[in-house]
């Protein structure tokens, strides 16, 4: 996080909404002055201290209008972005969907997002590696996601530090893609134990690479035992269905999902 990896040290993030002018830059404004020993464990607790109760301020705004938030997690690559492009296509006219995007640098994935027609705000985080509940605040009081309505924040690629911040979000996501090794979630327990749900993706590339499905199982049951997970390929749409009836059961009732 800040205080020991040096991230966001200017403090500075930018945020881009596509097809629109009022890019903003702003600072989110806590302490990066960086030091030793317990110096340091101060200020690591003095962030995540004003980090959660920035997060309950969130958490009441989505409580209040019903909006579910879930916020997607995942090394650099495992296919946040691909697998929200199908899921607001396919639920597209079932689910009132918002986004909100965070990378260090580019509109890339916000203007992907742009591309299936849903409402999105990237947040540049410049140095950051990480989102923080402030910059989802600044976004959504930009953005105003409707009532009844999902908000995805897909996180910075990065197992570590977006552990530590909580978003004010409902559900965790995390997703690993077959092509990082069925050891990760003992590597990056933080993670996949603060998760709420695991997807494991790119699973049409098994065949050619070793990746067990069943040791990637263990080791995540072994870090979070209750952690459900769900196997996909955003390619060729295997295992999405299954994504999409947990997404419907955490805003629909029962009888409509
Ligand atoms: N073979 C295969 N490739 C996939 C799958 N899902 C995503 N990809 C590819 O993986 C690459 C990365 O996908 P993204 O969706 O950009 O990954 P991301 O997690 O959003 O990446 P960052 O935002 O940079 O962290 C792209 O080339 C995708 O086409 C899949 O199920 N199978
Ligand atoms: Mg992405």
């Amino acid at each position: 996080m800040c205080a020991t990896c040096g991230c966001s040290a200017d403090g500075s993030v930018t945020m881009h909404i596509p097809g629109q002018e009022n890019n903003q830059d702003h600072n989110h404004g806590h302490d990066h002055s960086h030091s030793h020993g317990k110096r340091i464990v101060d200020v690591e607790q003095d962030i995540l201290q004003q980090n959660n109760l920035l997060a309950e301020r969130n958490k009441g705004y989505f409580d209040a209008k019903n909006i579910l938030a879930l916020n997607l997690v995942s090394s650099p690559g495992s296919g946040k972005t691909t697998l929200l492009e199908k899921t607001l296509t396919d639920l597209k006219g079932q689910l009132t969907f918002a986004v909100i995007e965070g990378d260090q640098q580019t509109t890339n994935d916000a203007d992907r997002i742009h591309a299936t027609g849903t409402k999105v705000t990237q947040i540049n985080t410049g140095k950051g590696c990480h989102l923080d509940a402030h910059m989802v605040l600044h976004a959504i009081q930009g953005m105003k996601p409707k009532n009844d309505s999902v908000l995805f924040i897909e996180n910075v690629g990065n197992l570590v530090c977006p552990a530590m911040f909580d978003l004010g979000e409902k559900e965790r996501v995390v997703i690993i893609s077959v092509t990082e090794g069925d050891d990760k979630p003992l590597k990056y327990p933080d993670m996949f134990f603060t998760s709420t749900l695991c997807i494991i993706n790119k699973i049409d590339l098994l065949p050619y690479v070793p990746f067990s499905i069943e040791k990637v199982k263990e080791n995540a049951k072994k870090i979070n035992r209750n952690l459900p997970i769900i196997e996909v390929s955003c390619t060729t749409g295997a295992g999405l269905q299954e994504w999409y009836d947990w997404l419907k059961s955490k805003v629909l009732a029962p009888e409509l999902v």
